[in-house]
C-alpha cells in the first residue's frame, strides 16, 4: 500500500519559523542551517520569504516547478519564492490589489537573482498570445541590458548592482501584462574612472572588448587588449565563471528584442568606446609667461583624442580647449581661466562619469519607451524593487553613504508596513492585540535626511556656502552640529547613531547603521554631491555632430544658459527615494529577505556568525514574534468556506446561510480548538500554521477519495 506523507513529514526542519519550538536565536539559525544543508534555501516567517543564497544552481527553478506552484495556496507546498510570486500575482489579478515585491539583504545576498525569479515566474503564469508574449519578452530582456551597463564586479559580489532599480509591471483587467515602467536610482558613476582594488569597471566595457567582432572594434577604433585602457583595472579583469564574450552576445540580442534600432546600438557602443578613449588622454603642464602652468594634452595621446572626437563628431580643437581653459559666467560677464594639469584630469574624469551615467539614464528612458503600455486605461500594477544592498568596504565614500541610506529607508518601510499592517488589521477586525518591542531605525533615517540638520542637508548647505569650503569644513560642521545635539539631549543624541569617539581616523565620521557601523571618509563628498561639469565641456558635447551625445547634454545649448545651480546629487536622491517610498506604501507589500551564507561567494558554506548578524539586523526574530503573538494566517470567510466546505456534511455541497456562520459550523464540526482561531469582522484568523496544514491535509484526503470514487464509477460505466 502506498504510504502517504504529509507536508509536515516531508519538511526538513521547520518550513515556517512561526512553528519553531522553542523559538530562540540559536534554534532559528540552526533551522536555517539544517534546511540550507539540504538545499532548502527558502523558509517562511508567515508570508515573508527568507532566501539563502546557494551560490550554485539548484534544480528548483524548472518549468515543472512553475507548474507545481501555479494556482496553489501559499502553504500547500514547501516554501519557495514561486509561492510568494504566485500569491502576489493572483491577489493582483483576482482581487485587484496592486502589489510590490520588496527584496532586501546585503550586497551579494541574492536580491537581483530573486527579482529575476519573480519576474520570470509571473511571466510564465500570466496570459498567452503573440502580443502578450512580446511584452513579456521585452520586460524580461530589459534585465541583461541594464545589468551590462549598471552592474560590476565588487569584492562582495561578482555581479553587483551599482544602481537602484524599481520596475512596475502593468497588467490589464484579465491579468495579462501590457507593459512596464522602470525607475533607476543614482548609478555609482565614480566606478567609470576608478575601481577599488580587486574590482572591475561596469561589465559592458569588458564585454564589448571581448565579444564584439573584429569589424565592430575596428569601427569603434578599439583594441581587444584590456591593458590598453587606463579606465579598466587589470588585476581582476577576468572573473571566474563570467563569460564576457558570451554575455556581449546576450546583451546585443536583448537590445534587439527590447526594440533598439541598429543605429541606436551603434551610438551606444560609440559612447562606451569614447569613454575608454577619454580615459587614455593624459596631460602635461605648459609654462605660461604669467608664471602659471597651463594643461596641454600629451603628444602621445594625440591619437586617442583624435579618435574620440571622430567617434563623437566633435571638433578636436573645441575639446582640447575645454581641457585647458574654463569659462566662468557671472551675470553678463564671461571670464576665461586656465586649467592646470590636475584640474584637467578632474575635468576629464568628470566628463567620463557624466557621459556614462547619462548614457545609462538614456538607456532606461529608451527601454521605457519600448515597454510602455499602449493603452491609457488604469492598469493593475506589480512593482519589483531591487536596489544595491547594504555594503561596508575598506574605504567608504559618498556612494556607500547613499547606498546604505537607501537600505535604511527600505528597512524602515519593512518595519512600518509589517507592524502597521498587522496592527491596523487587528483593529479593523476587532481582534485583541499587544505590541512587540523592536528596534526602529527611524532615528538613523532622520540623522541622514532631516531637512534642518540631517547630514544631507548639512552637506548641501556647505556646498552652497560661499567662501572656502572643503570636505573638512563639512566634517567640522557635522561634528559641531551633532555634538550640539548631544549637548542638548535632543532626540538625535539620546539614541545617537552618529558615533563620535577619539579613535576616529582623520577626515572620517562613523554611523551606526541598522546593519552595522560604517566609517565614511569625507574626501570627495562635496564634489560628488555638487556633481558639476564645467560648462565648456557640456557645450563641447552639445556641439557634437552625434545625435545621442547632443541629446545627453542639453544644458550645453548656448541659447539656454542657466545660471541656476542644478539640484545636488544628495538632494535628488533623497527626493526620488521619498517618492518611491510613498509609492510603495500604496501597494500590498510582499517581502523577500535575502541572507548571505558566507563571505566567500562559495556554495555549501554556512558561516554561523555572519548569518546570525543578518538575522539580528534584519529584525527576523522580532518578525516571528509579531507573527506568533498575533495570528499567523487569515482568510476572508468566503474563500475559506469554499475551500473547506467539503469537509463537513452541513456545508457540503452548498451552504445556504451567511458565510461566516458556515465557517463557524465547519470549525465546530472539525473540532478545531477555539483557542486556535478568532472570528474577525470579515476574516477568520488562525493562530498556528499547523491548524491550517491539518485542514489542508484533510482536504487533500477528501479530494483523493473523491477522485477514486469517480474512477470507480467511470470503470463501472465501461
Ligand atoms: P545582490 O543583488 O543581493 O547583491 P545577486 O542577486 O547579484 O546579489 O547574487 C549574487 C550571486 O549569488 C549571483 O551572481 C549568483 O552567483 C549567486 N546567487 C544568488 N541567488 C542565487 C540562486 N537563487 N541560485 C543560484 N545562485 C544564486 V548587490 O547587487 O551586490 O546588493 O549591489
Ligand atoms: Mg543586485
Amino acid at each position: 500500500m502506498e504510504v502517504k506523507t504529509s507536508l509536515l513529514d516531508n519538511m526538513i526542519g521547520v518550513g515556517d519559523m512561526v512553528l519553531l519550538e522553542p523559538l530562540t536565536e540559536d534554534s532559528f539559525i540552526e533551522n536555517l542551517r539544517n534546511r540550507f544543508d539540504h538545499n532548502e534555501i527558502y523558509t517562511y516567517i508567515g508570508s515573508v520569504v527568507i532566501s539563502m543564497n546557494p551560490y550554485r544552481s539548484l534544480p528548483i527553478f524548472t518549468p515543472e516547478k512553475v507548474e507545481e506552484y501555479r494556482n496553489r495556496n501559499f502553504y500547500e507546498l514547501s516554501p519557495h519564492i514561486y509561492a510568494l510570486a504566485d500569491e502576489a500575482y493572483r491577489s493582483l489579478r483576482d482581487q485587484d490589489k496592486d502589489q510590490c515585491i520588496l527584496i532586501t539583504g546585503e550586497s551579494g545576498a541574492g536580491k537581483t537573482e530573486a527579482s529575476k525569479l519573480v519576474m520570470s515566474y509571473v511571466a510564465a503564469v500570466c496570459g498567452k498570445g503573440q502580443e502578450v508574449n512580446k511584452v513579456k519578452e521585452q520586460l524580461l530582456q530589459s534585465n541583461p541590458v541594464l545589468e551590462a551597463f549598471g552592474n560590476a564586479k565588487t569584492v562582495r559580489n561578482d555581479n553587483s548592482s551599482r544602481f537602484g532599480k524599481y520596475m512596475d509591471i502593468e497588467f490589464d483587467f484579465k491579468g495579462d501584462p501590457v507593459g512596464g515602467v522602470i525607475s533607476n536610482y543614482l548609478l555609482e558613476k565614480s566606478r567609470v574612472v576608478k575601481q577599488p582594488r580587486g574590482e572591475r569597471n561596469f561589465h559592458i566595457f569588458y564585454q564589448l572588448l571581448s565579444g564584439a567582432s573584429d569589424d565592430t572594434l575596428r569601427k569603434l577604433k578599439l583594441d581587444r587588449d584590456f591593458s590598453k585602457y587606463n579606465y579598466l583595472s587589470l588585476d581582476s579583469a577576468n572573473v571566474n565563471g563570467l563569460d564576457d564574450a558570451a554575455n556581449f552576445r546576450t546583451v546585443r540580442n536583448a537590445m534587439q528584442i527590447v526594440g533598439f534600432m541598429e543605429d541606436e546600438v551603434q551610438s551606444v557602443l560609440e559612447l562606451v568606446a569614447a569613454v575608454l578613449k577619454l580615459g587614455n588622454i593624459e596631460f602635461k603642464p605648459e609654462s605660461r609667461s604669467n608664471g602659471y602652468d597651463e594643461s596641454r594634452v600629451k603628444d602621445k595621446n594625440g591619437e586617442d583624442l583624435k579618435e574620440m572626437c571622430e567617434l563623437l563628431g566633435i571638433e578636436q580643437s573645441v575639446l582640447e580647449r575645454a581641457f585647458s581653459y574654463r569659462t566662468v559666467e557671472a551675470k553678463l560677464e564671461k571670464v576665461s581661466t586656465t586649467l592646470n594639469v590636475s584640474q584637467a584630469y578632474y575635468a576629464r574624469d568628470a566628463l567620463a562619469k557624466n557621459l556614462y551615467s547619462r548614457l545609462f539614464s538614456w538607456l532606461v528612458t529608451r527601454i521605457n519607451e519600448s515597454i510602455k503600455a499602449q493603452s491609457k486605461t488604469r492598469h493593475k500594477v506589480m512593482g519589483v524593487l531591487d536596489i544595491y544592498g547594504f555594503e561596508i568596504f575598506e574605504d567608504n565614500s559618498f556612494e556607500q553613504f547613499i547606498i546604505n541610506y537607501c537600505n535604511e529607508k527600505l528597512q524602515q518601510i519593512f518595519i512600518e508596513l509589517t507592524l502597521r499592517e498587522e496592527q491596523e488589521e487587528y483593529i479593523r477586525e476587532d481582534i485583541e492585540w499587544t505590541n512587540i518591542e523592536y528596534f526602529n531605525n527611524a532615528v538613523i533615517c532622520d540623522l541622514i535626511e532631516n531637512n534642518q540638520n540631517g547630514i544631507l542637508a548639512m552637506l548641501d548647505e556647505e556646498c552652497l556656502r560661499p567662501g572656502t569650503v572643503t570636505d573638512i569644513t563639512f566634517l567640522d560642521k557635522l561634528n559641531t552640529v551633532c555634538a550640539e545635539h548631544q549637548h542638548f539631549e535632543s532626540r538625535l543624541s539620546k539614541n545617537s547613531k552618529f558615533l563620535t569617539d577619539h579613535s576616529l581616523p582623520h577626515s572620517c565620521f562613523r554611523i551606526q547603521h541598522y546593519a552595522g557601523k560604517v566609517l565614511y571618509r569625507v574626501e570627495g563628498f562635496m564634489d560628488k554631491n555638487n556633481d558639476l561639469l564645467y560648462r565648456d565641456l557640456s557645450q563641447a558635447m552639445y556641439k557634437a555632430n552625434h545625435k545621442l551625445i547632443k541629446q545627453l547634454f542639453p544644458e550645453g545649448n548656448p541659447a539656454k544658459v542657466n545660471l541656476k545651480r542644478p539640484p545636488t546629487a544628495g538632494f535628488q536622491f533623497k527626493h526620488s527615494v521619498g517618492t518611491l517610498m510613498r509609492n510603495l506604501q500604496t501597494k500590498n507589500p510582499n517581502y523577500i529577505r535575502c541572507v548571505k551564507p558566507n563571505d566567500k561567494k562559495a556554495p555549501r558554506i554556512f558561516t554561523d556568525s555572519l548569518v546570525r548578524h543578518q538575522v539580528a539586523y534584519l529584525g527576523l526574530m522580532e518578525n516571528v514574534r509579531v507573527r506568533r503573538a498575533g495570528y499567523a494566517y487569515r482568510q476572508a470567510y468566503e474563500p475559506c468556506l469554499e475551500r473547506y466546505k467539503m469537509l463537513c456534511k452541513q456545508t457540503w455541497p452548498h451552504w445556504k446561510g451567511p458565510t461566516r456562520e458556515g465557517v463557524e459550523v465547519l470549525m465546530a464540526d472539525l473540532q478545531v480548538s477555539t483557542e486556535e482561531f478568532a472570528y474577525g469582522n470579515s476574516k477568520i484568523f488562525i493562530r498556528n500554521p499547523r491548524t491550517l496544514f491539518s485542514l489542508e491535509e484533510k482536504r487533500r484526503g477528501c479530494l483523493e477519495n473523491l477522485a477514486a470514487l469517480i474512477q470507480k464509477i467511470y470503470r463501472g460505466w465501461k
